[in-house]
């Protein structure tokens, strides 16, 4: 089974089952609270809650709900909410609930339970109790001090060798002599750890507390450790390696930046604590300071960029549980804090989310063995193997094969991706390493003695928690493998920022990337806490001025680096949030910096005409053509405005909403002048990308869009068929051909199968999205692109991937009408040539399906609208448009109004529920 598949058959039967249906025919379950599922250590004081509704009937909604929120399982069970009791209240609401009960204060303990009525007023029974706590929410309520050990002196001349530090490992051994009723630990580090509780591991987590301004806020991360305890010794241990606070970061190596690693500090160090609460009501807290013991061990290196060596060697059984002599470890030192607020981790750390076993091994060179993963994913590998004392065993990592079969690494630039392991020996040995990450398919094993078997390596797909909540099938196999390659590189990128490449030396939160692909990352996942975190790092990295910068965090922060198409992230991104998810709290928290945007914005205009930008990037790797930059900045200025004005009035500014509107009034006035001819041409930046920004942003003056969108459209036929675009144009031009009614011609792009598309890639063997249309083609190899390959060439870059957005808003149809998916349209775009689609997205009101498929004279469309939303329904005009409902005439179906006969279309509104439609 496919592991998206398994994971949705887990999260849905986990839905289904367990929620009791039997008194009322709607049924609440998936309950979250700030997007999570039973999230432990929440600091927002009003966090917002959430459920979905399921029914097996047609046309049901909520009328009511009631809300209880307790301090303990049993007081909720016994309907003892002390915390907040909402009573009932007459309200479709299911998300985005904040809690308005008692206050809540650190550590507080919070179990909910919710029950709703439908239209019938008939009450639903309680859904199955949910969970979460709070955490840490005053600076008093931290005990400990920040600890480190020294390890060495950086001497190396930066830019000829590489300082790699070993991982430093605490340790604190305590006692208890009461029993447990429950224990929490609260850690944090400067660098990125991994807690050890009694000789495990605590959580799930790696690479936490993530990545962030440490200057201005670090994460904390809360675990549930009450079953891990025993009574008498106990043995928590921590380990820290550099990760982004010390490590290397991005290209600094290879611009030869003044500053290489070090952004943040130069020892890692930790920070947290272990909180016991007897069941005699006494309480116990052991955080760090200076009594725990310190020590180097066998992770030798570890840099997220540079990789990781273990000697096996230096192992030094059972520290991390009770009984170990310690004599040799050092006392540990303090160190300063970083200077940011401590604030609890908002999304979910990175995990190990999925094993693979490779398809084959060849041997290219003798001894050199090359494992075949299959996908080009982010991850690590699980190495087991067998040989001598001191033997070293080398792994080196790849997305792609030179022709000789051996590893292609040119591209990873500054970046090390290998890996060390050396033997203790003595029999089968595995290891995974902790603190470093790839982006690749192939790994290169050498250093052995022997001919592995396949079982020596396993892939570990890693990255931030983001479920699935897409499925598509098209009737073009091909499509279907963009699909599943699309899915992959953003999994593959989605590794606590939204990277743009994860293998070489890079791997930053791209603005331009991360605007361009949004919407499609959240049709196909959960990606609301995960943005939610970005965009903190986007707020934390606006410049002074006001421009947001090229990515973000921004560890280069002194330089000054901001690009149209890039800092519009700034708006763009909150903007979907509050789009897909109906989150206005976004809004809220970005609001002050988006103004400060705003302002920068129109104070370096001219007559509303936004200037190109401090850099500018234009339309990134088009191939063909190039847009100005002044087109681009001046273009998404307006679309900015547009948003902020669409934002404002989503958090009752009404005042700024209709000042945006009428700056976008402005500005697109300006722009029209500028740019746009009498004729509909646009005359200067004659390009596929200068139309589809200007109909996309609705710059076109309403009687010249159709010969704008005509001009767009013969371009590309005049092309034969292909793309001239780059980042910003490519998804552009599919939204405004299927908006200005050239949908066969995008579907011809998403067919393709020449150079440059997407399909051209898949008939090379492509299991991910390419950086560049050029990335490989069949006469230059890797070297298109003006040999610029080993530069600048990703295997698994999501941008071009942003195609997804077109698939669900188009082709499916799939669109909310007003923010968040209460009011759906269904409106799909069929195409006689790909005679068939179906899919389906989970939004925040549950699953939205559509399909559709041509056979014959007969159009067969068959959808699913979640309860409690309403859905328009556009029927394409086929054959002699005779429509049937679930097999019965149109005009006799219940509980679907017909709204209007438009051009193509007939439009019904449908309550929830499963749909067949025909039309023939
Ligand atoms: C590249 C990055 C990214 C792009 C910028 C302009 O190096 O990979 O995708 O946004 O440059």
């Amino acid at each position: 089974m496919k592991p998206y598949l398994l994971l949705i058959v887990i999260l849905v039967s986990g839905i289904y089952t367990g929620n009791a249906r039997e008194n009322g025919k709607i049924a609440p379950g998936y309950l979250r609270c700030e997007y999570k599922v039973d999230p432990l250590g929440i600091d927002v004081t009003s966090p917002r809650l959430s459920w979905e509704l399921h029914s097996d009937q047609k046309n049901q909604y909520q009328s009511a709900y009631q809300v209880m929120v307790a301090s303990s399982i049993e007081k909720l069970n016994n309907d003892e909410a002390d915390l907040w009791d909402t009573g009932k209240v007459a309200s479709a609401l299911t998300n985005q609930l904040p809690y308005s009960g008692r206050e809540l204060l650190s550590r507080q303990d919070c179990y909910w339970k919710v029950r709703v009525w439908n239209a019938d007023d008939e009450v639903s029974a309680w859904s199955e109790p949910a969970y979460w706590s709070m955490g840490l929410m005053r600076y008093a309520d931290w005990s400990g001090t920040w600890i480190t050990h020294r390890t060495g002196v950086n001497n190396k001349d930066k830019y000829k060798e590489l300082y790699l530090p070993p991982a430093r490992y605490f340790r604190k051994s305590f006692a208890l002599d009461k029993k447990v009723k429950k224990a929490r630990a609260y850690f944090t580090s400067a660098g990125i750890f991994e807690l050890r509780l009694n000789g495990k591991k605590v959580g799930q987590d790696h690479f936490a507390p993530g990545w962030t301004d440490y200057d201005k806020r670090i994460y904390y991360v809360t675990y549930d450790i009450t079953d891990q305890l025993v009574r008498g010794e106990n043995v928590v241990g921590a380990v820290v390696a550099d990760g982004w606070y010390a490590g290397y970061i991005g290209f600094a190596l290879l611009i030869r930046n003044e500053r290489v690693r070090e952004f943040y500090g130069v020892d890692p160090a930790v920070y947290g604590q272990v909180e016991v609460e007897y069941e005699d009501g006494s309480r116990e807290i052991i955080a760090t300071d200076q009594s725990w013991q310190a020590s180097q061990g066998p992770v030798r290196e570890a840099d997220i960029l540079m990789g990781e060596s273990y000697d096996a060697r230096m192992e030094m059984p059972g520290w991390d549980r009770p009984g170990y002599d310690a004599e040799t470890w050092k006392q540990s030192r303090p160190s300063f804090p970083p200077e940011g607020k401590l604030e609890a981790y908002p999304t979910e750390p990175v995990r190990h989310i999925e094993e693979i076993q490779p398809l084959s091994i060849a041997e290219p060179e003798k001894g050199v063995y090359i494992f075949d993963l299959g996908k080009n994913f982010a991850g690590v590998v699980r190495l087991k193997t067998e040989g001598k004392r001191g033997q070293k065993i080398t792994l080196r990592y790849g997305e792609m094969l030179h022709d000789n079969g051996t590893l292609m690494t040119e591209n990873l630039r500054k970046a090390r991706a290998t890996d060390y392991y050396t033997l203790k020996g003595g029999g089968v040995e595995e290891w995974t390493p902790k603190f470093t990450y790839h982006g690749f398919r192939y790994v290169e094993i050498s250093g052995l003695t022997e001919r592995p078997g396949k079982d020596a390596v396993t892939g570990i797909v890693m990255n931030s928690p983001t479920p699935q909540t897409s499925t598509f099938r098209a009737g073009n196999e091909m499509n279907n493998t963009l699909y599943e390659n699309i899915l992959t590189t953003q999994f593959a990128n989605f590794f606590e920022v939204p990277t743009d490449c994860p293998q070489r030396d890079e791997r930053l939160g791209w603005t331009g990337d991360a605007q361009i692909y949004v919407r499609s990352a959240a049709y196909n996942a959960d990606v609301a806490s995960f943005f939610t975190k970005w965009l903190a790092d986007l707020d934390d990295a606006q410049r002074s001025y006001g421009a947001y910068p090229n990515y973000a965090p921004f560890p280069y922060s002194r330089a000054d680096q901001f690009s149209p198409g890039w800092m519009d992230a700034g708006i763009i991104v909150p903007h979907t949030l509050y789009e897909m998810y109906g989150d206005t709290r976004i809004i809220e928290i970005m609001y002050a910096g988006m103004k400060k945007f705003m302002e920068f914005q129109l104070e370096a205009s001219e007559g509303y005409i936004r200037p190109p930008g401090g850099m500018n990037f234009g339309d990134w790797l088009a191939v063909g053509q190039q847009v100005s930059d002044g087109f681009v900045a001046a273009a998404y200025f307006a679309h900015d405005a547009r948003l902020m004005s669409e934002m404002a009035g989503a958090i009752g500014n009404e005042e700024d909403a209709g000042y945006y509107a009428q700056l976008f009034e402005h500005i697109k006035k300006a722009f029209v002048e500028k740019y746009i001819g009498e004729d509909g041409i646009i005359t200067n930046d004659d390009t596929e990308t200068a139309y589809a920004l200007a109909l996309c942003f609705d710059l076109y003056p309403e009687h010249l869009a159709a010969r704008g969108a005509a001009r767009l459209a013969s371009m590309i036929r005049n092309n034969g068929d292909v793309f001239s675009t780059g980042f910003l144009g490519t998804k552009h031009v599919m939204l405004a051909l299927s908006e200005n009614g050239y949908s066969d011609l995008a579907y011809d792009l998403f067919m393709q199968t020449k150079y440059p598309s997407w399909g051209y890639s898949i008939k090379n063997g492509s299991t991910s999205i390419w950086e560049r249309w050029n990335s490989y083609t069949r006469e230059d190899g890797f070297g298109g692109g003006g040999g610029n390959n080993a530069r600048m060439n990703s295997f698994s870059h999501y941008s071009f991937g942003a195609v997804a957005e077109w698939m669900f808003r188009y082709g499916l149809g799939i669109e909310t009408e007003g923010a968040g998916f209460r009011n759906i349209i269904i409106r799909p775009q069929v195409s006689a040539r790909m005679k068939a689609m179906q899919g389906s997205y989970r939004s925040i009101n549950g699953k939205i399906s559509s399909g559709w498929q041509i056979k014959g004279n007969t159009l067969r469309m068959d959808i699913e609208i979640p309860v409690n939303t309403k859905a328009k329904v556009y029927i394409p005009a086929f054959g002699k448009n005779n429509i049937r409902v679930d097999g019965r005439p149109l005009r006799k179906a219940d509980g679907l109004t017909i709204l209007s006969e438009e051009p193509g279309y007939t439009v019904l509104q449908a309550g929830s529920g499963k749909y067949v439609f025909t039309c023939e």
